[in-house]
């Protein structure tokens, strides 16, 4: 497959709701989208770099850049025999995972769409519906937090995860487990905690919690090993892994006992897969993590997460929970926190032009 022409398009979408975390705070999805065109047929990637390094170190403005300078040359005009070849050549691009996600994520939209399959069959996919659950944001009010869980329990998630920080923990989980008993319940720190945090962290053993996700430094695997001697929630760990090595160290160090798997995060399909396969031989359950996405990103989500190994719900909730319009067709919608696996060509789902256009805020060209 020889790629002719790659746009890159800089999109903003207004989102329903501010999202807060421990590192930082949006009510808008800004997000890099490639599309990669071949022998008369589209594939889609969608970056999920942010506009600042607050969750990882890369943002749109570097993903742009060694997108523009170091990855899209190696498939413009080049005989591109598969997805994995490309992940070869660009091996030599040291990290800029999100960016190499990006083209590597577009590749498998474009070949399944060449074979004629749907991106999750292509994967080796077999689930026909994934189980999704929701992350909610820092909510102002502990009494804010449980209508709004309540609010999300009621649609169906089937599974609350409650982002933490230092100073809103102890006391709100407390709260929300009292007004709901029998949720599959977590939390989500994104690294704002350190080993002195250990007290804290333990407090919230009495919840009854499926995980907690991410507690300490994003590049201290041997520190969450300690924390998990220390208390008996399961860790899950979200930064910390950005490569099927990292989940190798993290598992034969007890690290953690859960992976959240982000496609971006470690560099696109083909690194979740091989993840995939080091947790499997270790009994380890895999989630996949969102990061907002919109249409292009979370269709790409949906389709690894219908692999086996995929086994408790994610974050990959309703487009219609996060933006009043989506850029593709149909809309990835759950129903009883269960989330139909597309079955069309690729992704299985197609961008609106017109919707996209009306969202795009800067268009880059590349041909051969
Ligand atoms: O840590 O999982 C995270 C969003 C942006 C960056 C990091 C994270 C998140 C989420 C949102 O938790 C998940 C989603 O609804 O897409
Ligand atoms: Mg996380």
């Amino acid at each position: 497959m020889k790629v002719d022409l790659a746009v890159l398009r800089t999109v903003e979408m207004p989102l329903k709701f501010r999202f807060k975390t421990s590192f930082g705070e949006t009510n808008v999805k800004k997000f890099l989208l490639l599309e990669l065109r071949a022998g008369g047929l589209a594939g889609w990637g969608e970056c999920v770099a942010e506009e600042n390094p607050f969750y990882s170190s890369e943002t749109l403005d570097t993903a742009g850049a060694i997108l523009e300078k170091n990855l899209l040359p190696l498939v413009l005009g080049q005989e591109t025999a598969s997805p994995g070849a490309f992940d070869r050549v660009a091996a030599r691009v040291r990290g800029n995972r999100m960016a190499k996600g990006t083209v590597e994520t577009a590749l498998r939209d474009l070949f399944a769409r060449a074979q004629g399959v749907s991106l999750s069959k292509a994967l080796g996919g077999t689930r026909t519906t994934i189980e999704v659950g929701v992350s909610l944001s820092i909510a102002p009010t502990v009494e804010a937090a449980i209508e709004n869980v309540g609010k999300h329990v009621a649609q169906g998630y089937r599974r609350i995860k409650l982002k933490i920080e230092p100073g809103c923990d102890v006391e709100r989980l407390r709260a929300v487990r009292e007004a709901f008993p029998s949720i599959v319940l977590t939390v989500d720190a994104n690294a704002a905690y350190t080993l002195d945090d250990t007290p804290t962290l333990a407090a919230l053993d009495a919840f009854g919690l499926d995980y907690m996700e991410q507690p300490l430094h994003h590049e201290d695997i041997a520190g969450h090993a300690e924390l998990a001697r220390r208390i008996k929630t399961p860790i899950c760990l979200d930064e910390s892994i950005r490569s099927a090595a990292d989940a190798k160290t993290a598992i034969a160090l007890r690290a953690c006992k859960v992976i959240n798997v982000k496609i971006g995060r470690v560099g696109g399909h083909g690194e979740a897969l091989a993840i995939h396969d080091v947790a499997a031989a270790a009994g380890i359950p895999l989630w996949c993590g969102g990061m907002l996405e919109a249409g292009v990103g979370r269709a790409h989500n949906v389709a690894i997460a219908s692999l086996m190994g995929f086994s408790k719900p994610g974050d990959t909730s309703s487009s219609s929970r996060y933006f009043e319009e989506d850029v593709v067709e149909p809309r990835l919608e759950a129903s009883d926190g269960l989330m139909p696996v597309p079955t069309g060509p690729g992704t299985g789902v197609e961008v609106r032009a017109g919707i996209l256009s009306r969202f795009t805020t800067e268009k880059r060209e590349y041909r051969t």
